[in-house]
Formats: C-alpha cells, structure tokens, sequence
C-alpha cells in the first residue's frame, strides 16, 4: 500500500464513525480531492466499505482488518482455542469480562477481546494503557487440569507463544523479561496478565491477559509510559500491522505450546523461554515484593522459577517479583 493510501486510512481509521471531509483530508494530505477520490476507490478493491456523505464527508464502515469475532475465527487453523470469541468495542478490562464469562460457564479457550480498554490493568493492579485500535487487548479462558502452584508456568507458556508469534513476522529477535514482558529493542511491547481461580488443590479457571502495542506511534502513548520504556511493533519495525492477523498467530501458537506442555511437562517451555530469556548469564536487579537485590541471572528452573546467583554465590530460585530495567 503506498504511503499516502495508508495515511487516508490511518485519517478514516483515527476519526471512527465521525466523517472526515474531503477538503480536510486533502489538507492533511496534500493531494487534490479528485487523487483522494482515486485513493478510496482502490481501498474499496481492498475490501474496505467507505461511505461518502455531502457535506459531511467520509467514514469507513467495513475493513477488512476489523477485528470481531467473525473476523479472528476465519481462517484461523485452531481445534479449540478461539471457537468462542466475544468481540466488545470497549471494555473496562477484557479480564473483568472474562472472569464473569468463567464463572457463567464460558469453555476453555474461550477469548475476549477488547479495541479499547478503560481500566486496562497490569500486575500488582498497575494500569495498563490501552489505546483505542491501536493494540492487543485479550483475554484468554483456560481450564487446565493442574495444581494452582504451577500456574505461573502459564505466563511462561503464553509469553513463549508471543515471541515466537512474533517471531514470524518481525526480523527482530524479540526477548522475554522475566517473568510477564515481551520486548523488542529492549522496550517493553507486550505484558502478560494470568488470574485464576482455584481451590485448595485444583483450578477452577484461569484468564490469562495479553497486551500488545501493536500500531501506536510515539503521540500515542501518555506522557508518563514515554519516559518508560514502552514501545510498539510499528515504532520498532516501521511497519504497519493488521492486529487481526497478529491475533490468530498469537492464538495458533498458544494453542501449540499449551497442548504440547499438557501432554509433556515444562521442560519444553523452559528451553523456548531461555531461547528468547532477556539478560539471562548477566547481572541484574531484582525486585520482589519486600526488598530488592543484585544478583546474576542463570535461567529458569524446571519449575519455572527465575535462578539467581547470589553475591555470596548461593543459588536461589525466586517465584515472584520482576527484573529491574
Ligand atoms: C503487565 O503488567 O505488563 C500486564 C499487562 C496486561 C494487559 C492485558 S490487556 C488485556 C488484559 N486486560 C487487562 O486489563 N489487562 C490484560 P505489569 O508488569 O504490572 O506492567 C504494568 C506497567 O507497564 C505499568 O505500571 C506501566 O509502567 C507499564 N505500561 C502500562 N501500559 C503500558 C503499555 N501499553 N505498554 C507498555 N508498558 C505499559
């Protein structure tokens, strides 16, 4: 797509349901209106429905990159994950969304996903910023036959299935931060949240969420994630992506790994993760709920846990807590 027809679409996309006159779309964009006529006829061979009003101008009212739950099940290739999508414009959070679907009987496998969130949130009930079809906002139902202690394996799982997602698309090696960030150029891109539910010794279910920034450019993010390491795919690889087609990557992988940890044990996970491990042999600093310390990163443990040596040499294993930047 040339530049000029991608910054049309990103115009109609950015304005919504709104329309968009011609007369300011050719201001934007510095080409006549009969050019932006000719522009929007070949988006339409694309496959996107435009509509024209007089006097108030353009919107788009189909594309095909539109996520919905039709869109993400086509062509998907899955055998259980994603045969029940539930697609909102807005949520507050796709987790909230997909806690109450579990508890009114939702299958495993069932997704939410979300173009926009409210209360996006991370872990520790931080916010997760969640700009309006610019991301993954997902959610994903799990009903694993496993113990509760084992479940942050799950964010290992999902955070493998991501980058090698990624992988496919991006010539970048994206890396892993232990435990729940997905980076590209050392920048975080992606976040992982698992919540379950569970008695004593068994799962009810687990929702595991996923944020992607996947098309946002540097206005996009607030002022306080600039000054953080946040990225997005596109300010990393200069290309826009169809968040749809990322989606059913993502799903198809996860249901990959998932269904291959089920039948085996973690030791598969643990190898992919240390492929894309970020820092692992180097030094770092980690945080944990009560204090944080310095120590050398060896890689994950068969049970998942980070494996840090410590100043005095003794090797600890450590279930929670992050990598400091
Ligand atoms: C995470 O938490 O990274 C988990 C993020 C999970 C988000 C998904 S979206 C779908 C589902 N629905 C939800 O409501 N949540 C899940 P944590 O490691 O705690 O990181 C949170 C921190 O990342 C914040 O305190 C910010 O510093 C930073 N942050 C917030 N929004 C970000 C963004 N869009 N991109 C990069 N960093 C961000």
């Amino acid at each position: 797509m040339t530049s000029t027809r991608y910054r049309l679409l990103e115009l109609l996309n950015t304005n919504g349901n709104n329309y968009i006159s011609g007369q300011k779309l050719s201001e934007e964009l510095n080409i006549s209106r009969s050019a932006i006529w000719k522009h929007m006829k070949d988006l339409e061979k694309d496959g996107y429905v435009i509509e024209g009003v007089r006097r108030k101008g353009y919107r788009i009212v189909q594309s095909p990159d539109k996520v919905s739950e039709n869109t993400i099940r086509w062509g998907l290739g899955t055998d259980w994950l994603g045969k029940n999508v539930i697609h909102k414009e807005v949520a507050d959070s796709t987790q909230s969304v997909a806690h109450k679907e579990a508890l009114h009987g939702a299958p495993h496998g069932t997704v939410i996903v979300a173009d926009e969130q409210t209360k996006g949130k991370g872990r520790m009930n931080r916010q997760w910023h969640s700009a309006s079809n610019k991301g993954i906002w997902m959610s994903i139902i799990l009903r694993p036959n496993m113990n509760p202690g084992s479940a942050p394996q799950l964010t290992l799982m999902t955070a493998v299935a991501i980058a090698e997602a990624l992988s496919e698309i991006i010539s970048v090696k994206p890396k892993i931060k232990w435990p729940n960030d997905i980076l590209i150029h050392h920048k975080k891109t992606a976040g992982i949240l698992t919540e379950m539910q569970a008695e004593q010794d068994c799962i009810k279910y687990v929702v595991i969420g996923i944020g992607i920034n996947v098309n946002q450019t540097e206005a996009d993010f607030p002022s306080e994630l600039k000054n953080f390491k946040a990225t997005s795919i596109r300010l990393e690889t200069d290309v826009y992506f169809h968040v749809k087609d990322i989606i059913q990557k993502i799903l198809l992988r996860l249901e990959q790994v998932y269904d291959a940890y089920m039948q085996t044990d973690f030791t598969h996970i643990k190898t992919k993760w240390e492929h894309y491990g970020y820092k692992i042999g180097e030094d770092i600093r980690i945080k944990t709920l009560r204090h944080s310390f310095n120590a050398t990163f060896l890689g994950i443990a068969a049970d998942g846990a980070l494996l840090a040596q410590m100043e005095n040499n003794e090797t600890k294993k450590i279930y929670s807590g992050e990598i400091e930047w």
